[in-house]
């Protein structure tokens, strides 16, 4: 299987996060790339490769293009601000409720409008890491449409939270999203998406809500009580020609082992079988981990193999595309038996 990864990811490397009521060492770092990048080299079944250069365009197919503009000029505008000491981080949001939808002049307000929370700060270099994860992803479509059966795309920052004009929870370009409108464009008929990351992937499913060529299936920790809080409940069904094209699953934090979740990853894959898509792409989250910092499943190592095992047994052409994980030690062996599953499936 071929893995896509470029050393511009590490480009991007946010100081703090808001979490707790304090600034803390943001989770979302280059050593977890490190840590997957090694275990691939280490198995030794794997093909690393460079990505494409695909430019702005495909960023356009699932975000505005006030969005990527902004997420172009943040760092300039910041640094006139503040100076290039401190990442440019927003402080003040604009709500669904009471107040205008407008997007002001300052970056301070900018950062605020196209923002959710207080986790997905920009640095000078940021934007290269972003587009080269897109690159990425991108390429590995390609991968899949070159005939191949499966490519990892080692995305980072991941993608999945960021919605059409915001970003949040570590991500501003939506990988997997673009990955799944490339292949559409690429002629698959009908897409799948299966998220897997601990959280629900909030940005992909407003970007295929209407939709009925791109299912979106999710598995994550139930909203009530968990990031992102305010989507990813069992009733978002999808509207209009999208009705019955979005299917989340959510689990309790605290008690969802591999007994809970198997049974729950066989709903989600049903779904994409009776779905009939052409193609898969895996918003492959490695958050649920039992030792993850800030999650609450407790899935072990060989559940992953398991996990990949089941998905090799959908038969599709599948596009792993990295999203979080914080264990870092046990990240890239993780990770890797998820590939590794895949691949000895029948
Ligand atoms: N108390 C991804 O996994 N903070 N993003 C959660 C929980 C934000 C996760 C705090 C988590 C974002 C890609
Ligand atoms: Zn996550």
């Amino acid at each position: 299987m071929k893995v896509i990864y470029s050393e511009k990811q590490k480009l991007h490397q946010v100081k703090y996060e808001f979490l707790g009521g304090e600034a803390t060492p943001c989770f979302e770092k280059p050593e977890r790339a490190d840590m997957v990048l090694n275990a691939i080299t280490s198995d030794g079944g794997y093909q690393v490769i460079e990505p494409k250069t695909f430019g702005i365009d495909p960023m356009l197919w699932v975000h505005t293009p006030d969005y990527v503009e902004f997420l172009q000029n943040a760092w300039n505008e910041w640094e006139a601000t503040y100076g290039s000491e401190r990442d440019a981080s927003p402080y003040c949001f604009v709500p669904a409720r009471h107040l205008r939808n407008r997007v002001p002049k300052d970056i301070e307000g900018k950062l605020g409008y196209y923002s959710f929370d207080m986790t997905a700060a920009i640095t000078k270099t940021s934007f290269d890491a972003i587009s080269s994860a897109v690159d990425c992803a991108l390429t590995g479509v390609d991968v899949l449409v070159s005939g191949e059966q499966a490519a990892f795309a080692l995305c980072r920052p991941p993608g999945h939270h960021a919605s059409p004009d915001l970003m949040g929870g570590y991500c501003y370009i939506n990988n997997a999203a673009i990955a799944a409108e490339g292949l559409r464009r690429k002629g698959h008929e009908k897409v799948a998406i299966l998220d897997i990351d601990y959280h629900h992937g909030n940005g992909t499913q407003t970007m295929f809500y209407d939709r009925d060529d791109v299912l979106f299936v999710s598995i994550h920790g139930d909203p009530d009580y968990d990031y992102p809080h305010y989507l990813g409940f069992d009733d978002e069904h999808g509207e209009g020609k999208g009705k019955g094209f979005n299917l989340n699953l959510p689990l309790p934090q605290g008690k969802t082992d591999w007994s809970l979740y198997r049974p729950t990853l066989e709903t989600a894959i049903e779904r994409v079988r009776t779905f009939g898509a052409e193609s898969l792409v895996v918003s492959l989250g490695m958050d649920t981990y039992e030792h993850d910092p800030i999650s609450h499943f407790k899935l072990k190592l060989e559940d992953y193999l398991n996990i990949g095992e089941m998905l090799g047994e959908l038969g599709l052409p599948t596009l792993f595309v990295f999203e979080g994980g914080y264990a870092v030690d046990d990240l890239g062996h993780n990770t890797v038996a998820v590939l590794n599953g895949f691949t000895s499936a029948k």
